[in-house]
């Protein structure tokens, strides 16, 4: 795997109201079985280290059968809410085995260098830690940033990947250059951003182009 800087660009520091109040703790939202212990807690709404430029935080893990949970506590479910869910995109689409993929990821830094670590359960077993794949499933291992910016993870899917799947994956933008796990918390600072995208096989994709 190796990150590529695509590009450097400042944000305002300015973040939406959110729900909670005096504890400011975002979790993720993958469904189970997936972790639901990944968190982050900040003393502030307006955290110096965010995955995108939009952090809120929730009372608990948001589970959710395509990870949208928190995406979609919005208005008119919560009022104050926002979808902070922006900081991944997956640049090359679905993931085939064998074949680079490419997942754009943005963070915000106020101040302060940020990590980023990040996972994807290749073999769809609900579990990002697997190392019997050739490549295991982590895609970032503490990538540092400088400053806010964008930079884009390149590596290859696992011949052996589950196909015709829903793979999800799990990133965590933190202060800690040790690295960090995909589950535990609360991390002090940061975010965790799940996110979802499908398998095809690589005979799918030859078909299509033929
Ligand atoms: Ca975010
Ligand atoms: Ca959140
Ligand atoms: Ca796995
Ligand atoms: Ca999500």
């Amino acid at each position: 795997m190796r990150a590529v800087i695509s590009g450097i660009f400042l944000f305002s520091c300015s973040s939406a109201a959110v729900a909670c109040t005096g504890v400011f703790v975002d979790w993720g939202d993958a469904p189970a079985p997936y972790d639901q212990t990944a968190s982050h807690d900040s003393d502030t709404d307006n955290p110096p280290i965010r995955l995108g430029t939009l952090f809120d935080c929730e009372p608990g893990p948001q589970p959710h059968s395509v990870a949208l949970g928190d995406d979609v506590d919005m208005p008119p479910a919560d009022p104050t809410d926002v979808d902070d869910e922006d900081g991944v995109v997956f640049l090359s689409g679905a993931f085939i085995p064998g074949v680079q993929a490419d997942v754009e990821v943005t963070m915000t830094l106020v101040g302060v260098t940020g990590y980023l670590s990040a996972w994807c359960d290749f073999n769809d077993d609900g579990v990002w830690t697997d190392s019997d794949l050739p490549t295991g499933e982590r895609i970032a291992d503490a990538l540092p940033y400088a400053s806010s910016g964008t930079q884009t993870l390149q590596f290859t899917a696992p011949a052996g990947m589950a196909q015709f799947e829903d793979i999800f994956c799990r990133f965590r933008a933190h202060n800690n250059m040790g690295g960090l796990a995909p589950t535990g918390g609360p991390e002090n600072s940061g975010e965790v951003e799940d996110h979802l995208i499908q398998s095809l096989p690589i005979d799918l994709m030859e078909f299509s182009v033929d």
